[in-house]
Parts: structure tokens; sequence; C-alpha cells
């Protein structure tokens, strides 16, 4: 068992995000079984949610005349335009099945907002609004993460960026997430992470 001051955070590992799913993420599904040992060494384990409200911002289909994929600028700056996935309350935004969620603390659910994307699990893609888990965090005494899940380049890489500017020591599993990697993402965030001070583990 690591120190009580370690956390695990499984990001975003639902069926959505595994092959079959509306966001389909190469292997998604074959990181679920090595996670579910992982959990058995942190006393603190986080799983997050995507969890959009239907017509959510993030979806191409919110945006007549936009391709899947494409970028649009939003209020609060750049999105990318996804495919409907992880709708609230469906089969798509369920974990995947095989996935223990029974060790987990808190499951934290994230861009509920239908206008703000929230890729981070401590900050809304507007990068202001906080989810809370900072402060979850911090009042357990927690000081280091581990992350690891799905996407790679998205909320798991949006994770650790936010949580290393707030002071945490964070590494990023490598071998246990999965990238999309649309346009190079995966090797821009991963430079960004590295600069950032992530230590990125296989
Ligand atoms: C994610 C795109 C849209 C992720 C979530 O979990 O990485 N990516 N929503
Ligand atoms: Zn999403």
């Amino acid at each position: 068992m690591r120190p009580a001051s370690e956390a695990l955070i499984v990001i975003d590992l639902q069926a959505d995000f595994c092959p079959g799913g509306a966001l389909a993420v190469a292997g998604g599904d074959g990181i679920v079984l090595p996670l579910n040992a992982l959990m058995d060494e942190f006393a603190t384990v986080v799983l997050t949610q995507d969890w959009h409200p239907a017509g959510h911002r993030s979806f191409a289909s919110s945006h007549p005349g936009q391709a899947v994929f494409a970028t649009v600028t939003l209020p609060y700056g750049p999105q990318t335009l996804w495919p409907d996935h992880c709708v609230q309350g469906t089969a798509g935004a369920a974990f995947h099945p095989g996935l223990r969620t029974d060790p987990a603390a808190l499951i934290l659910r994230k861009g509920m907002n239908p206008g703000v994307d929230s890729y981070s699990a401590f900050f809304e893609n507007d990068r202001r609004t906080p989810t809370g888990l900072a402060g979850w965090l911090a009042d357990r005494g927690i000081t280091a993460l581990t992350l690891a899940g799905l996407a790679t380049d998205f909320c798991v890489a949006f994770s650790a960026l936010d949580a290393a500017r707030l002071g945490l020591a964070v590494t990023v599993r490598e071998g246990l997430s999965r990238a999309i990697d649309l346009d190079g993402s995966l090797a821009a965030r991963r430079r960004a992470m590295a600069a950032a001070g992530v230590v990125l583990a296989p």
C-alpha cells in the first residue's frame, strides 16, 4: 500500500471511449484489468466520469454545418467538436462494465455545464470554473497523484497539467492510458506535461 498522501485518479473509463463506443479510443478497454489491480495499491481512488447533458456545446451536432473533430471558437476559447458522447444516463456514459467502482471514494462527474466542456477533472475548459476536486484532495492531505485512463492527450493530460499547476506531484501512467491523437495532440500534450514536471511513466 502506498502512503495515504497518494491518490489514484482513473479518468473517464467509460463505454463511449472504449471500442464500440461513440468516441472510441483504440485499445481503451485494454487498460481496465491493470487499472483494477492498481487500485489495490492506493487508499484513495477517484473515478471521473464525462457526463454531458444532451445537446452539449462540445458536440458537433450542436453546430450545424460543422464536422466532427473540427475546431470552433467558443466564448472561452477554441473547442474541438466531438461526436455526441457520454450523455447523462445513457449506456455510453456508464463506466466500462469491467471497471471496479467499489474502491472509489469519489466519482467525480464533469462536463455537465451545457455550454462549457471540461476535459480536466479540476477546471472546466474556461480554465476558471473549479470542479471542487482540488479542495477535496487537499482536505484529505493528498499531495501526490497517479493519473491514468482515457484519453491520454485530452482528459488525462488536462487533469495532469492542472494538478501540476496546483502544486501536486503528478505521475501519468502512459501504459495505462490510451490516446485519441488528433493532429499531433499526443506529442504536444506529452511535451507540455513533461515541461510542467509531470512524470511520464509506463
Ligand atoms: C474526452 C473528448 C471529449 C476525454 C472527453 O475523456 O479525453 N475527450 N470528452
Ligand atoms: Zn466529453
